[in-house]
């Protein structure tokens, strides 16, 4: 589809360390194109809604504390094949695994801390940006 799009959120640790900027840009400079751009604190049941999947992990609650943690930059991308293409650009979860030159391996911190949230399909990336954006009435 050549307008898929697809969310990504700039994450508390990125934000704090001033990194919104050359986060936006790696994706800029490798073609991915910028739709809608809103800074935000998640709430409790927004960040609950976006890692669902992940209750009852031992995780769980450190990620709900962290994410909540401060104010995020939420993104939409539009183009081409997004959600592989962006998925592709942060890299692996876990900065330490992730690839060369993924953002992930460039600015995160730790596998929690890790800079960057995209959406990892087409019907994640509905619902995301439904739940960030309320696409449903907008944009
Ligand atoms: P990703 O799709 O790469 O963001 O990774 P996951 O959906 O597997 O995990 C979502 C978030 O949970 C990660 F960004 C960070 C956090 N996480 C941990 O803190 N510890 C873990 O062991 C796995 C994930």
């Amino acid at each position: 589809m050549d307008r898929e799009r697809t969310l990504v959120l700039i994450k508390p640790d990125a934000v704090e360390r001033n990194l919104v900027g050359p986060i936006i840009k790696h994706f800029e400079k490798n073609g991915i194109f910028v739709r809608a751009i809103k800074m935000t604190k998640l709430s409790i049941d927004k960040a609950k809604s976006l890692y669902a999947e992940h209750e009852g992990k031992p995780f769980y609650s450190d990620l709900l504390k962290y994410i909540t943690s401060g104010p995020i930059v939420a993104v939409i991308i539009e183009g081409s094949d997004s959600v592989k293409r962006v998925r592709s650009l942060i890299g692996n979860t876990n900065p330490e695994e992730a690839e060369d030159g993924t953002i992930r391996r460039l600015y995160a911190i730790s596998k929690q801390k890790n800079s960057v949230h995209a959406s990892d399909s087409p019907n994640s990336a509905a619902k995301e940006l439904d739940c960030i954006f309320n696409t449903r009435l907008a944009v």
